[in-house]
């Protein structure tokens, strides 16, 4: 659709949309901004690594919560908040920056452990995780949580949200980009597949999907439950451009969001293969650990194997 003649309507979708902004994006290649820290792929691991600690912390702490989707994205997460993103955590509503929209909102912890090494809040506020009038809850809200794009944690809305960004940047002429993450059992939801199709018919290429695929959901193996699969070939049949990843390989993940950026006239999805509870032996592909709580004991050992 062409940015010209939208004028009245780019002001009530978005009032923070100025002249000159808009002939900006056009006229020229998309900014990137200087404020990502400039890690090593080493350095990064380190960091997923520390946000994978924070997990245990909090979720531990807080008696209840969802490690093993939380730990599976722990790389996804990572390249996103330390590399890939366009954001500013000291302007959270910065009208330029790039939108991560957290649809498996039960995996909250990963977001809230990244958000806070970024400087978005206070490390001090992820012990009160789960806590009355925290503002990390259980699920995304974002009416609490600076940072947060969505209130998430009902499995499916999350790209339908994430096109209407998308939408949104194409009519003010913005070219920020919107990145959503699901869950592999999150695409049982039918409301994801005509988001898929939707997302092509529009051939929004601002837009990239990222699927947790680490094989389980809440009630066991995906095969069991519901197959998904050939997952990567059903998102190439509703139009997008697909890459597949080994998801907690940060070059790897880094390299697809570089490539998604190139593609043109539709949407990117990357399927990037995971392990539930990655990082902790005992919460790794065990199903027990999609939504409980380590004991004391657990999380000590957790701890450990994360040193
Ligand atoms: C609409 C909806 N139905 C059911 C649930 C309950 N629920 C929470 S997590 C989950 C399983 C999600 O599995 P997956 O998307 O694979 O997440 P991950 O493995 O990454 O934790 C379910 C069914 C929900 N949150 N929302
Ligand atoms: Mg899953």
């Amino acid at each position: 659709m062409s940015p010209s003649g939208q004028g009245a309507k780019e002001e009530r979708i978005n009032p923070e949309a100025s002249a000159d902004t808009k002939a900006e994006a056009i006229a020229s290649p998309r900014k990137e901004l200087a404020l990502a820290p400039s890690l090593s792929l080493k350095e990064m691991a380190a960091t997923a690594k520390k946000l994978r600690r924070h997990v245990i912390t909090m979720i531990g702490k807080a008696g209840s919560g969802h490690p093993g989707g939380s730990l599976s994205a722990a790389e996804i997460i990572t390249a996103l908040y330390f590399k890939v993103l366009r954001h500013d955590p000291a302007n959270p509503r910065w009208a330029e920056r790039d939108r991560f929209i957290l649809s498996k909102g039960h995996a909250a912890p990963i977001l809230y452990a990244a958000l806070a090494e970024r400087g978005y809040f206070p490390g001090e506020e992820l012990a009160a995780l789960r806590t009355l009038g925290s503002c990390l809850q259980g699920h995304c809200d974002m009416t609490a949580t600076r940072g947060v794009e969505m209130s998430s944690g009902s499995l499916g809305q999350g790209l339908s949200f994430g096109i209407g960004i998308a939408l949104a940047g194409r009519l003010n002429a913005r070219d920020y980009r919107v990145y959503v993450l699901l869950g592999d059992g999150e695409c049982d939801e039918g409301q994801v597949w005509e988001a898929a199709m939707a997302s092509a018919h529009f051939k929004l290429d601002n837009l990239v999907a990222i699927v947790d695929h680490n094989e389980l959901q809440i009630d066991g193996w995906n095969r069991d439950v519901m197959n998904l699969e050939p997952l990567p070939e059903k998102w190439k049949a509703f139009g997008w451009h697909t890459i597949e990843v080994n998801g907690h390989d940060l070059s790897q993940l880094i390299a697809a969001f570089d490539e998604a950026k190139r593609v043109r006239g539709k949407p990117t999805a990357i399927i990037a293969h995971t392990i539930k509870g990655k990082g902790v032996s005992f919460m790794e592909n065990n199903v027990d650990f999609h939504g409980k709580a380590p004991t004391p004991a657990e999380m000590e050992k957790a701890l450990e194997e994360l040193k």
